[in-house]
């Protein structure tokens, strides 16, 4: 559920549904830009909105929220020790919606599977799309849809990894609802959570929604292939990041030609290994 417009309530259909590799043609090159059939389930459902500011005191509002906010953390923080017994490295991947971040991981999958054994959860409001894309590198994928709901929740995470399995001492990557507001309040117990920009987006992202950035320990600058043609200081953008966030890091990266994967892939092992 929203904490912000409590659209998705109760009875709100989010389906949870492992992708089967038997059925999948696997595809040897990074298949940027695949396009899957689609897959879509109809949740015809009614339900209520959360009323609205002005129909009730901002108190009561902000009490719904907490107590959505509250529960959410106790299941994240159950996710985060099932990662810590069992040594998994479990990333959030937080943007806006076109950053990349599925290009980034098919990219990542196809360079690291050999070595690291790698597992996806992917959240998206309808469609197996970005699942497809994922199970095309071979790689073991949970697809979330959430309906109505627009970020993903610890106990949507924790239903996906019981599909899912992940074994001791792997990458768990979880692509986030394509959002960069209500995601930002969201633990899912990961161990770092990485947010994606890419150069189309404008360089002042970081101060338009710095609650994601300030949440996130790593930056991910995206589509640098692009520079010589959109309007996008990568200094800049650092600069604002660092005024509203913690970040120190960033690694610019192409995830369609390739560039600065290498840094990417160092950050990552480094943090495994940590
Ligand atoms: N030129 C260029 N295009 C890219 C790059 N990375 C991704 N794209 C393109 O950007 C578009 C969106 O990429 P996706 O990987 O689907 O983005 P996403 O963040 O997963 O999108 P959502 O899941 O919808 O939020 C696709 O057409 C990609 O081919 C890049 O590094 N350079
Ligand atoms: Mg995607």
């Amino acid at each position: 559920m929203c904490g912000i417009c409590g659209c998705g309530q109760p009875g709100n259909a989010v389906t949870i549904r492992k992708i089967d590799l038997k059925k999948v043609n696997l595809k040897k090159v990074t298949p940027l830009g695949a396009v899957a059939p689609l897959y879509h389930d109809d949740h015809d459902h009614h339900h209520d909105h959360a009323p609205t500011a002005n129909q009730v005191p901002g108190k009561t509002v902000l009490q719904i929220e907490q107590d959505i906010l509250g529960k959410n953390n106790l299941l994240a923080e159950r996710n985060r020790g099932f990662f810590e017994a069992k040594n998994i490295l479990a990333l959030n991947l937080v943007s806006s919606p076109g950053s990349g971040k599925t290009a980034l991981l098919e990219r990542t999958l196809a360079d690291l599977k050999n070595e690291i054994p790698c597992y996806v959860i992917e959240g998206d409001q309808q469609t197996s799309n970005d699942a497809d894309r994922i199970a095309a590198t071979g790689a073991e994928v949970v697809q979330i849809n959430t309906g109505k709901g627009c970020h993903l929740e610890a106990d949507m995470v924790n239903e996906a990894m019981r599909q899912l399995k992940p074994t001791d001492g792997s990458l768990l990557f979880i692509e986030n609802v394509g959002n960069l507001v209500c995601p930002a309040m969201f633990d899912l117990g990961e161990g770092a959570r990485v947010v994606i920009i890419s150069v189309t987006e404008g360089d002042d992202k970081p101060l338009k929604y710095p609650d994601m950035f300030h949440s996130s320990q790593l930056c991910i600058i995206n589509k640098i292939d692009l520079l010589p043609y959109v309007n996008f200081s990568v200094e800049k953008a650092k600069e604002y990041a660092r005024r509203v966030s913690h970040i120190t890091e960033f690694i610019e990266v192409s995830a369609t030609t390739g560039t600065g994967m290498e840094k990417w892939y160092a950050w990552l092992k480094k943090r495994r290994n940590a």
